[in-house]
């Protein structure tokens, strides 16, 4: 994952650090109750750690994307097999369509897609004509600053959005209550509810607080070599 691709300038990660703060963090997943499966390393793909891109599993359907950059497109192969295990409703996404599942954000049946350099139009439409299919919804947004949707934006059901940046005030996200995260802090809104607890990452107070305050008790997991790569909490598992 050293090699993984990143906008950051943060420096490159420390590989021994990234191994301990996953580990913490499948701890934070089992501490919520969920149960894991770990899949052996990909040496391949040095983003293949951010798991989160390579499918959309829904309560239905799995559907299998197409990273939208050539060093990621061939990480799908390695977990279609996983996937088969758990889903006996698979769908594909086709070329020339692009789209990783860090810029779709579900809400129930609803599920809103971010149009960013890694998704395009084609492959936005054919998820939303497959989640159709399956009587579900989706809808897109138009992303400006963030590498993907859910970069500045988490849902935290109950109607509770964590928003930064460009989300904050959105028309699109208007009907939801919005926990703002400060400019300084914007790393944090990418966080994940799991059984009503909300794993976040360390070092972000602020955050914290305003999410606890909204009721939530709250896990903090350091991500800090995840970060130095654009990725987070939510790009880390496929969650189901
Ligand atoms: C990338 O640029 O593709 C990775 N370094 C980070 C991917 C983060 N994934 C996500 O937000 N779902």
């Amino acid at each position: 994952m050293v090699n993984g691709l990143t906008s950051a300038n943060l420096g490159i990660p420390d590989y021994e650090l990234a191994c301990k703060q996953h580990e913490q963090y499948i701890e934070a997943l089992k501490l919520c109750g969920l149960e894991v499966e770990i899949l052996p390393a990909n040496e391949d793909y040095p983003d293949s750690t951010f798991i989160e891109d390579v499918a959309l599993l829904t309560p239905q359907c799995a559907i299998i994307t197409i990273p939208g950059v050539p060093s990621r497109k061939g990480e799908v192969e390695g977990v279609i097999q996983t996937i088969k295990k758990h889903y006996s409703k698979i769908e594909f996404i086709h070329e020339p369509g692009t789209i990783e599942p860090g810029d779709i954000m579900m809400v129930g049946n609803h599920y809103y897609i971010g149009l960013s350099a890694r998704t395009n139009k084609e492959g936005a439409e054919q998820m939303i004509e497959i989640l159709e299919n399956y009587n579900l919804k989706g809808s897109l947004i138009e992303l400006h600053k963030v590498l993907h949707l859910k970069t500045g934006v988490s849902y935290l059901e109950h109607t509770n959005l964590v928003a930064a940046g460009e989300f904050v005030s959105a028309e699109t996200f208007k009907q939801f209550n919005i926990i703002e995260i400060d400019e300084q802090e914007s790393y944090a809104a990418n966080c994940i509810w799991v059984n009503d607890k909300v794993i976040i990452p360390k070092g972000y107070p602020n955050s914290k607080y305003k999410i606890e305050k909204s009721g939530y008790q709250t896990i903090e997991v350091d991500v800090s070599e995840f970060r130095k790569l654009d990725g987070g909490l939510s790009c880390l598992s496929l969650r189901f």
